[in-house]
């Protein structure tokens, strides 16, 4: 492992020599058999915000909770690991870690290069909390490489997708796009959110920082709200951990273990996601009411060769179009009844929403057409449910 553990047993194999599954389990939480230590198994929830110190020049290890706090470094450490990064910090929610990096990158006059299609709430952040402070951002469709490239300005200072992007699961070439961003000086910044370090690891690819929204696949059971961010370079790191204690968006302790608790099985929710995500892509296909299914593990998405190629896996999440009218369309939805009609995403339980009214209202509606965000679009996160159970409520449901 990267970074010390408080954690590590004395003499035990670095924690980067174990696979994916071993470290989502210890990685962060070795257990410390030193002379004094408890040898809990499990990291302790550490709830003081502050940390007495014998004298005033010279605080101990803790101070105060907004700088440390030894679940948060826990978890910090694991998801550290599992990116294959060295550096890891956790806060109060995605969007919190994503305005913690643009803050720590750009300033005034600088530039952003995102993919056109991106979860609703990243877009409002460049459109109307940003763009306020002098920073603008262009949108293209980084399907296409070069697209990106050619959006290039002198002021960008940073290239932002997702990959698979939310909810039209296109892909981004990752590698393709790092060659490029080195090249041209501009960081490139890789939401992981919807496949997780499980099934991709950007920064192997070449991305500069991922993002995460640990309330997702991370946290895994819907009762966690959390970011991430995950990097390499030490010097970023330092000033993201100097930004994030003067801006304050830490995660708290009792949310930093429910996320330690829920990546333990994360290896074993994205096998039994993507599995039950296939079936029911699968099913969709072949249905007379769905006019376009998209889900990058079926043979007909235009990317499937690239989700092979960069990726061990292709998620839960899969968007289809139902065929009729917006009212068909939330008939169905309110027909489900195992289904649970509601936004996020990533939990062990089946979602399903509506973007163009939901997740991504917020994006305006002729950009929305643009980028094939239709009014009949529905976004499906599916869950580790009997496959078949789910498949029965999309039948009676559709009808
Ligand atoms: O909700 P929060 O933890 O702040 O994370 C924001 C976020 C960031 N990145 C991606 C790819 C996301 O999907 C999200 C949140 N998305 C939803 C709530 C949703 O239903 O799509």
């Amino acid at each position: 492992m990267a970074q010390e553990s408080q954690h590590m047993q004395p003499g035990s194999a670095p924690a980067q020599a174990f696979g994916f599954a071993t470290r989502a389990v210890h990685a962060g939480e070795e257990v410390d058999l030193r002379e004094g230590a408890t040898g809990e198994v499990v990291a302790a929830i550490h709830l003081a915000t502050t940390y007495a110190r014998r004298k005033v020049a010279e605080p101990g290890r803790y101070e105060y909770v907004r700088l440390q706090n030894p679940t948060r470094e826990a978890l910090e450490l694991k998801l550290a690991s599992l990116e294959n990064a060295q550096y890891g910090l956790a806060f109060s929610s995605g969007l919190a870690a994503e305005t913690t990096l643009l803050l720590a990158l750009l300033k005034a006059g600088d530039h952003i290069v995102a993919f056109d299609d991106l979860y609703g709430g990243t877009r409002r952040l460049f459109e109307q909390i940003f763009a306020n402070f002098g920073i603008e951002a262009s949108y293209v469709d980084a399907t296409n490489a070069q697209l990106v490239e050619n959006a290039l300005k002198p002021a960008t200072k940073m290239v932002w997708i997702e990959s698979p992007t939310n909810p039209l699961l296109k892909l981004a070439d990752i590698r393709a796009i790092a060659e490029i961003t080195r090249r041209r000086g501009v960081a490139l910044v890789v939401d992981n959110t919807f496949l997780s370090p499980c099934l991709q690891r950007p920064l192997d690819l070449g991305a500069d920082v991922v993002v995460h929204s640990l309330t997702k696949y991370l946290g895994g059971h819907s009762d966690v709200l959390g970011g991430a961010l995950l990097l390499n370079d030490k010097q970023l790191y330092e000033r993201l951990q100097f930004n994030q204690n003067s801006t304050g968006a830490v995660l708290p302790p009792f949310d930093s273990y429910l996320t330690l608790r829920g990546l333990k099985t994360l290896a074993l929710r994205m096998e039994q996601h993507g599995k039950n995500a296939l079936a029911v892509a699968r099913y969709l296909e072949k249905h007379p009411r769905v006019s376009r299914v998209l889900y990058p593990g079926l043979e007909s998405h235009p990317q499937h060769a690239l989700a092979k190629a960069q990726a061990s896996g292709f998620g839960g999440v899969l968007s289809f179009d139902v065929k009729g009218t917006v009212a068909d369309a939330e008939n169905f939805l309110e027909r489900l009844r195992l289904f649970t009609l509601a936004e996020s995403l990533g939990g062990v339980e089946s979602l399903i929403e509506l973007p163009a009214q939901m997740t991504h209202v917020s994006v305006e509606k002729a950009e929305r057409e643009k980028i094939g965000i239709t009014d009949t679009l529905i976004r499906v996160s599916v869950g580790i449910e009997d496959v078949s159970d789910l498949i029965a409520d999309l039948e009676q449901a559709l009808g």
